[in-house]
């Protein structure tokens, strides 16, 4: 019996198989059985793995990886912020915006004010985008309702779109991602409610896989932050924290106390706090295209990171304020040009290094036999190519559980 689908032919094959080194094969075919890897490797296919009920995809002058994992995404949401373009071209800065009413709360009021079908929509429309650039599993949070219904409603919707399109969803609840309007000058009130009301719902319907919390000055302090977090862990849920994106606040220390599965943003990381990472475990999920979109003439420290020991992701940070794009590719020659990492770096950093971040690592994140057959054929003779002719999408098929997600650059499920 011969495989289900086979890729001949391709040019480049990133495999991101840790135990390999993370090896380019060149010349090389995959084949795919049962939504499963069964051979990777390079030359010609061998005759038995292909009969007349296999796909051939044939991949000359193409380039092959893991299915992209977006690690970092605000995904359901309401309305959009470009309004608020003039005042970010004037300076205001963006915790100076988000203590006027506008930011984040401003999201809040559109998605508190959107009906689920809306929301769903809206966040349908980005799962397609996604895929259609090549992103096969993204991570999802919550954090724009505050209040229970919405917050319920939008971690149901992430559920629903989970189950219905071929994307993988995996939800966070981020309820602390903002103090809402009706607990101003009242932290302490709002993490209570999370707490005894919304937290114990989300873990006992499993609406949630994670927890985050926006760790930052005016918002959460790590005090607050390491409450929160702590007790979801009792609840079940795994850790994420937004750390150290615009103020130092200690936020890469905070999770490498709590060993969370990844610290996010990162920007204004301090050295004790990256080595502490990179001691405790902790998968750094950077954001270049936030850097770029909030003017901030500054990046993670990747490199830094890196040499340390911190195994580095990166994602996009999908949202309507800070980066509304879902186009990974995008952000991948903000990460070069922004974090000096290297195309090679930049593909593990979305495959098997996000695939950590998500606790997906043994599933999902390398080309190698056993793993799900979640791959990329971009029009690219390499990697190198993808990341520097930038702005387009280079996607020609997306194969997503052995099946053909994305034919010539268009949807087909
Ligand atoms: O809507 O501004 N940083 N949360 C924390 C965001 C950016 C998203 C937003
Ligand atoms: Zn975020």
């Amino acid at each position: 019996m011969g495989a289900d689908l086979v890729i001949i032919n391709a040019s480049n094959i990133a495999t991101c198989d840790e135990q390999k080194n993370y090896e380019i094969i060149a010349n090389g075919y995959v084949a795919v059985k049962d939504g499963i890897i069964l051979e990777v490797n390079a030359g010609n296919a061998p005759r038995e793995l292909i009969d007349n009920r296999t796909t051939i995809v044939d991949a000359s002058g193409k380039t092959v990886t893991p299915g992209l994992i977006d690690a970092h995404t605000h995904l359901v949401h309401g309305g959009s912020r470009e309004r608020e373009l003039p005042l970010k071209l004037k300076g205001v800065p963006y915790l100076e915006i988000l203590k006027m009413g506008g930011g984040i709360l401003s999201t809040v009021r559109h998605t508190r004010s959107a009906d689920r079908a809306e929301l769903k929509a809206k966040a349908l429309s980005s799962l397609n985008q996604m895929l259609l650039h090549g992103t096969t599993t993204v991570e999802g949070k919550s954090g724009y309702g505050l209040d229970f219904d919405t917050e319920v409603k939008c971690l149901e919707v992430a559920r629903e779109l989970n189950e219905q399109h071929p994307v993988d969803v995996v939800s966070t609840y981020m309820g602390a991602h903002a103090i809402p309007e009706e607990f101003k000058g009242n932290t302490q009130g709002y993490i209570d409610f999370m707490v005894q009301k919304v937290m114990p719902y989300v873990a006992e319907h499993k609406l949630a896989e994670y927890i985050d919390v926006f760790c930052e000055e005016g918002v959460f302090t790590p005090d607050e932050s390491r409450y929160i977090l702590q007790e979801g862990r009792k609840l079940g849920l795994k850790l994420k924290i937004h750390a150290d994106e615009i103020i130092p606040l200690s936020g890469a220390e905070l999770a490498a106390e709590l060993k969370a599965a990844s610290a996010d943003h990162l920007l204004a990381a301090s050295d004790e706090g990256i080595e502490a990472m990179a001691k405790a475990g902790v998968t750094a999920v950077t954001l270049p295209g936030t850097s770029f979109y909030l003017m901030l003439g500054k990046y993670a420290q990747a490199r830094k990171m890196m040499d340390a020991g911190v195994r580095v992701a990166i994602a996009t940070d999908y949202n309507p304020g800070t980066c509304p794009t879902e186009n990974l590719q995008a952000i991948m020659t903000f990460a070069c040009f922004g974090m000096k990492m290297t195309p090679e770096e930049i593909i593990r950093a979305m495959t098997i290094n996000a695939a950590y971040a998500v606790d997906r690592n043994k599933e999902i994140g390398s080309i190698e036999p056993g793993k799900k057959a979640d791959m990329v054929v971009f029009n690219s003779p390499n990697v190198e190519f993808i990341v520097y002719h930038f702005g387009i999408n280079h996607v020609d098929k997306v194969i997503k559980n052995g099946k053909i997600v994305v034919q010539d650059g268009k949807l087909n499920f």
